[in-house]
């Protein structure tokens, strides 16, 4: 495979960087690499630039981004596997293989055997090409994506209890005018460094910040109370809080009238609690979440938010709801400086998940179980509603029908799965089953490795397209070169396929504009509505938020003014009676010990992209376990020594991290390394019976040194 230096542009370019959710715009400066030789390819220096999410800041993540895009890593062909070998081909001989398969399934009368598996990552564009591509250009209906593993608990809850499912219901202005702030199972300070300011400065002016994590990070240190529960108790913890405003009588009895239903059931429940012993179970002590209730219940406004502590759990979606009982009962939404935030995780991962690469889902989070839904997308996209296939089934579980045999064939596009999802062995051994993996991807992953056919892609400097991020504030990101080599975007792979399957007529759109035209008309009357977005409009205003109906109107920032998105308007308050499996891995004498995971400041997800930056990789060069010191020396572990991590499901290795800001009786690893540091060879492969989130945050666990190299 030939692994040129890509040619630079040598001048200014402007981008957004590929990583997390706020997406911050960057400005990247080309400076003549040390000595200035001729000939030599130019640097590049990174800025933050002006943009209303960020103001301007980037972290360092951003700032040493465009370092993946230029590594001599980068895939600049196709590759096939002849004889055993990924070995470079031409794209026909690529796309033929591909095709090929895809023509004889779908001509056997199984279409549902090939599988699509995409990403928040995807521009809108390509993550809309892709579901339509899945649902009528193959005509199957697994299609689902790596934000299953990321927003769905929080999606589902929002969905049932506002009725819509956007990141934060709230502006990241609202922040600062906040007077109480509670953090739960959410980082910001290493995951969405640029919006800490937001905090600190709603601080400044007299807000109380509660965090609820296990382990004392960053964000918990900035904290007026940290809540460290024991991992997996949310739900718990949530009820506790409504108990006991409840029994300080701080609940907003005005609101609840006027706004929601079912609040009945919700106090009930609260009231069977025994607050001591829950808080037991909680690991809290009952005083400080006294102090959690009353602060955030008394305060003149107050906002909420979580993320994936909270919801990437067997009973995600159940915490979530517990918690938005109490944004509920307490009346701390719809207005200025109030509401809920759900941090939305990937760069895309809030436009990702409105255009149709969930199982469930068609453009502009329309369903794809409702005839109306299915009508107006099948206008769209000139196809009777008929043939569009029905739901499919999650990301987990459609690794799970690899490994029966029943998928048969896999497009992986813009995931790193052998990596990323739980239960890391079983999905390996899974993908090895497979007649045909497909990965559409920068570099030869893990999971790439594993494939039939790795179709090189386009990186975010080279692709245009537009990205949602975490305010529901949809934004353009322009191209800045060609791709190198030949990487193509993703929605021209599509493109191609398509032609191969004879089914071009609906495949036309050359650019990503055009698609986005197309979008705009799929989405137009859906709860995520870009009708009234342009690229025009976006280059002239920077962002607009969904929902947007019409050119002639303003995006919305703050949701729920004037009601709920529920008929009648009204929010639902949650009984508890939805998932009932508990979050735990049960602890005991073989595993005594709760293994958590996350995320560190430098480095993103798999680390596909963070561990091909130099700076990024320098910075974090292997994983970790961090460990309470007690807990290390019960076990005879000493700081920086390697240990072995084992659970029901597999062992993974990692450096020994002593920490005293973690609970004793957990342990915490990033999820940025594969192979033998992977931690999801650890992870468990219970789902949320609702959203279908696996339980990455609890894993029953025993630790051991690894001295002496013994396995
Ligand atoms: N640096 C960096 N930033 C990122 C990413 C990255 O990989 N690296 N990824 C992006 C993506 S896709 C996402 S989804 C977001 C994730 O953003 P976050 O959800 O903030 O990140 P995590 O580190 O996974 O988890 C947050 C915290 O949950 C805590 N936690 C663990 N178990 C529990 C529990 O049971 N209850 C509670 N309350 N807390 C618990 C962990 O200790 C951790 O501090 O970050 C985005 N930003
Ligand atoms: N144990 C544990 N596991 C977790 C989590 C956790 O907290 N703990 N978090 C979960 C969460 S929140 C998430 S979001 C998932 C993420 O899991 P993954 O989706 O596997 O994560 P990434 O590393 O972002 O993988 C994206 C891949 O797409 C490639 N890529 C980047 N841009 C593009 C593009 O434009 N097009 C294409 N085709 N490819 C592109 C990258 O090179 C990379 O290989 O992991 C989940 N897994
Ligand atoms: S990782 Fe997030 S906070 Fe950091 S520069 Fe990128 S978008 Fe901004
Ligand atoms: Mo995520």
């Amino acid at each position: 495979m030939s692994m040129t230096t890509i040619p630079l542009a040598g001048r200014e370019l402007d981008s957004q960087c590929p990583y997390c959710s706020v997406q911050c715009k960057l400005r990247l400066t080309p400076e003549p690499a040390s000595g200035g030789e001729p000939g030599e390819p130019f640097r590049y220096r990174a800025q933050g630039a002006p943009n209303a999410a960020s103001q301007g800041r980037a972290c360092v993540k951003g700032l040493n981004a465009h370092q993946h895009a230029f590594s001599s890593e980068r895939l600049l062909q196709p590759l096939i596997r002849r004889e055993g070998r990924l070995e470079p081909c031409g794209w026909d001989e690529a796309l033929d293989a591909v095709a090929e398969l895809w023509r004889s399934r779908i001509a056997a009368g199984d279409p549902d055997s090939i599988g699509f598996y995409g990403g928040g990552s995807l521009t809108n564009e390509s993550a809309y090409w892709l579901g339509k591509f899945a649902r009528i250009g193959v005509g199957t209906r697994h299609i689902d994506y790596n934000g299953r593993f990321c927003m769905s608990a929080a999606a589902s809850a929002g969905v049932r209890a506002f009725g819509l499912d956007r990141g934060l219901t709230f502006r990241l202005s609202d922040i600062p005018e906040a007077k109480c702030i509670l953090l739960a199972g959410t980082n910001v300070a290493e995951c969405q460094p640029t919006l800490m300011p937001y905090f600190n400065e709603a601080k400044e002016n007299g807000a109380y910040l509660i965090v609820v994590d296990p382990r004392r990070t960053k964000t918990a240190e900035a904290a007026d109370l940290h809540l460290q529960l024991r991992p997996g108790t949310d739900a718990l913890l949530a009820v506790l809080l409504l108990r006991l405003v409840l029994d300080e009588g701080l609940e907003d009895r005005a609101f609840i009238e006027a706004r929601t239903e079912g609040f009945d059931e919700a106090r009930r429940q609260a009231e069977a609690l025994d607050p001591a012993e829950a808080a037991a179970r909680c690991g809290v002590p009952l005083e400080d979440a006294r102090s959690a209730a009353r602060a955030y219940a008394s305060a003149e406004t107050a906002i909420l938010c979580t993320a994936r502590g909270v919801e990437q759990q067997t009973d995600g979606h159940e915490a979530v709801r517990q918690l938005l009982n109490l944004v509920l009962a307490t009346g701390q939404i719809g207005r200025p400086g109030c509401g809920y935030g759900a941090i939305t995780g990937q760069g895309n991962g809030q436009g990702g998940r409105e255009h149709g690469q969930k199982a469930d889902q068609l453009p502009g989070y329309r369903s794809i179980e409702d005839p109306a839904d299915r009508a107006h997308a099948a206008a769209v996209w000139g196809v009777p509603p008929d043939s569009i296939p029905g739901k499919g089934v999650s990301a987990f579980d459609m690794m799970r029908l690899v490994h029966e045999g029943r998928i048969r064939a896999l497009l992986v596009m813009g995931s790193n799965p052998v990596v990323s999802n739980p239960h890391a062995g079983f999905v390996e051994e899974a993908l090895g089953r497979l007649d045909q993996l497909v990965v559409a991807d920068l570099f030869l992953t893990e999971t790439a490795r594993m494939a039939h056919v790795v179709l090189p892609v386009a990186s975010y400097l080279e692709n245009e397209g537009t990205l949602t991020n975490l305010e529901g504030r949809v934004l353009l990101r322009e191209a800045s070169m060609p791709p190198p080599g030949e990487a193509w975007a993703d929605w021209a792979v599509l493109n191609a396929l398509a032609e191969r399957l004879d089914r071009q007529e609906r495949f036309r759109c050359g650019s990503a504009e055009a698609i986005f035209e197309e979008l705009r008309r799929a989405s137009r009357g859906g709860a995520a509505d870009y009708a009234g977005i342009s690229y025009e409009r976006l280059r002239k205003e920077g962002g607009v938020y969904w929902p947007c109906p019409s050119e002639e109107e303003d995006g919305q920032g703050l949701l729920f003014a004037d009601g709920f998105a529920r008929p009648g308007g009204r929010a639902q308050f949650a009984a508890r009676t939805e998932a009932g499996t508990g979050a735990v891995d049960e602890t005991d004498g073989g595993y005594p010990l709760l293994l958590t995971n996350g995320r560190v400041l430098a480095h993103y997800l798999t680390g596909a992209q963070t561990r091909r930056s130099p700076a990024l990789a320098s910075r974090e060069l292997e994983s970790f376990l961090e460990l309470h010191p007690r807990t290390a020396a019960a076990l005879g572990i000493e700081e920086g020594e390697w240990v072995s991590v084992v659970s029901r499901q597999g062992e993974f290795a990692a450096r020994g991290r002593l920490n005293a800001g973690i609970r004793e009786d957990t342990v915490f690893a990033p999820m940025h390394w594969g192979g033998r540091q992977n931690v999801n060879r650890a992870t468990r492969p219970e789902l949320d019976p609702v959203c279908r989130m696996p339980g990455f945050k609890t894993t029953a666990v025993r630790v051991r040194p690894l001295r002496g190299g013994g396995a």
